[in-house]
């Protein structure tokens, strides 16, 4: 039978139909009810006047982490993960969104906080936060990922859980106002070329950014899933790039300045730069290429027993949508495809599940996915072909395996 997507649809359907139902997932039992547990015998909590709601308590394990792996590094130039091993859609909730921030958090008062654009424009403005919200928005659901993301993990095991390896990734729907309004506004002169954000954080964080780009996509942003943004990602204005490294969406937004050439900041020469075989170094990579990672099962879980398990994931690319997303069992040897499950978005976390019948066997098991350009994501191998990956090195795009025992112990198996 030719292994046609219609083909596969149709095995996965009988798969859903028969298999899972066989799979002992829940227990029979006598026909007797369940008893009537306390909770149904009693009024539980009352509503309070006012409230914002928080998780059950028995998810209290459900929380950002800093990082493992570099354990002295506890200083206000940090960062949190996404436990994406309990994430269970395409969005991440907003207490859950990783941080990075390389002078710790500002406690902005969005009454005192001001917006300027200027440099190379007819009519320089400003603007406060009222005068921002009093623009037509958009909103748009994007991943985003830090260029950091995987740099434990290039060629040795450092990391155990998906948090770790892969935590500093997001995805949210992020609202705002195009920066081409206000540009546009503000009126370009025709030789401009590239476009300044600074942070009104400790660190000043500022990035140059392709004037192009700027008029394509970029927003400015002040909600995030549906309410103002925490503080921790950028209160009360930020700058979002879909599909750029995290580093150039510069949070506690107070600058733009219109130029004719890039400005070479620090996290443009010293920082944010990747090491090439020749010796020289790569600059203004912003795209995060396709990449994809198993978050169930994955580093530190165990599979309770051989039979059918639902392999789940995440895959995105910073050009595009999500094509497809291929699946190995063995260590890379044979590749099968997964089901992606709608919405699948441009430059945006999309879903992919494969039912896998385990036979109890060591395995190793990996996700390879193509991105609506034709990429395919490459393995670490491959990418070691086209750059230098010693030391400090971002752009971690490769596939990743875990393995999992005899005994359903799952593990990092990049090395
Ligand atoms: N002003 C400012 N903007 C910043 C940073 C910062 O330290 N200061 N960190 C950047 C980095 S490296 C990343 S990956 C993202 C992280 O955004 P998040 O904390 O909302 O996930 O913000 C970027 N914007
Ligand atoms: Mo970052």
């Amino acid at each position: 039978m030719p292994d046609t997507r219609r083909n596969f649809l149709r095995r996965s359907a009988l798969i859903a139909g028969t298999a899972l139902a066989g799979a002992g997932l829940a227990r029979s039992t006598s026909a007797a009810p369940l008893e009537v547990p306390p909770t149904a015998q009693q009024p539980g909590r009352p509503i309070p006047p006012a409230s914002y709601g928080m998780p059950s308590k028995f998810e209290s394990q459900v929380v950002r982490r800093r990082t493992d792996v570099f354990v002295n590094r506890q200083n206000w130039s940090d960062w949190s993960m996404t436990p994406l091993q309990h994430q269970h859609g395409i969005v991440t909730p907003n207490g859950l969104i990783f941080e990075r921030h390389h002078a710790g958090i500002p406690d902005i008062d969005p009454a005192t906080h001001r917006l300027v654009i200027h440099g190379m424009v007819k009519q320089p403005l400003v603007f406060s936060m009222d005068n921002l919200l009093r623009y037509p928005s958009v909103s748009k659901f994007h991943f985003m990922e830090c260029s950091g993301n995987t740099l434990t993990d290039w060629t040795k095991v450092a990391s155990t859980t998906v948090q770790q390896t892969h935590g500093l990734l997001s995805c949210a729907q992020w609202t705002g106002v195009p920066v081409s309004w206000l540009l546009d506004e503000a009126g370009v002169a025709p030789a401009a070329r590239w476009v300044l954000f600074e942070g009104a954080d400790g660190s000043n964080h500022t990035r140059s950014i392709p004037l192009d780009k700027v008029m394509d996509d970029v927003l400015l942003v002040y909600a995030q899933n549906g309410e103002m943004l925490r503080p921790e990602q950028g209160y009360p204005l930020r700058a979002f790039i879909p599909g750029w490294e995290g580093n150039v969406s510069v949070k506690w937004l107070r600058r733009i300045k219109v130029a004719d050439q890039p400005w070479h900041f620090r996290s443009e020469t010293a920082r944010y730069t990747d090491p090439m075989p020749d010796g020289k170094w790569r600059q203004f990579s912003f795209v995060m290429e396709c990449k994809s990672v198993i978050t169930r099962p994955s580093g530190g879980m165990k599979l309770d027993r051989p039979g059918f398990h639902e392999i789940q994931g995440f895959a995105w690319s910073g050009r595009g949508r999500v094509s497809a997303v291929d699946l190995s069992v063995d260590g890379g040897k044979n590749w099968q495809t997964s089901t992606l499950e709608e919405p699948v978005i441009d430059k945006c976390l999309t879903r992919f599940r494969y039912r896998w019948n385990w036979d109890g066997r060591p395995a190793v098991i990996a996700s390879r996915a193509v991105d609506s350009t034709g990429y395919v994501q490459p393995t670490v191998q491959d990418i070691m072909k086209a750059r230098a990956i010693a030391g400090f090195v971002q752009h971690h795009n490769g596939v990743f395996p875990w393995s999992v025992s005899a005994s359903g112990e799952v593990r990092n198996a990049i090395a």
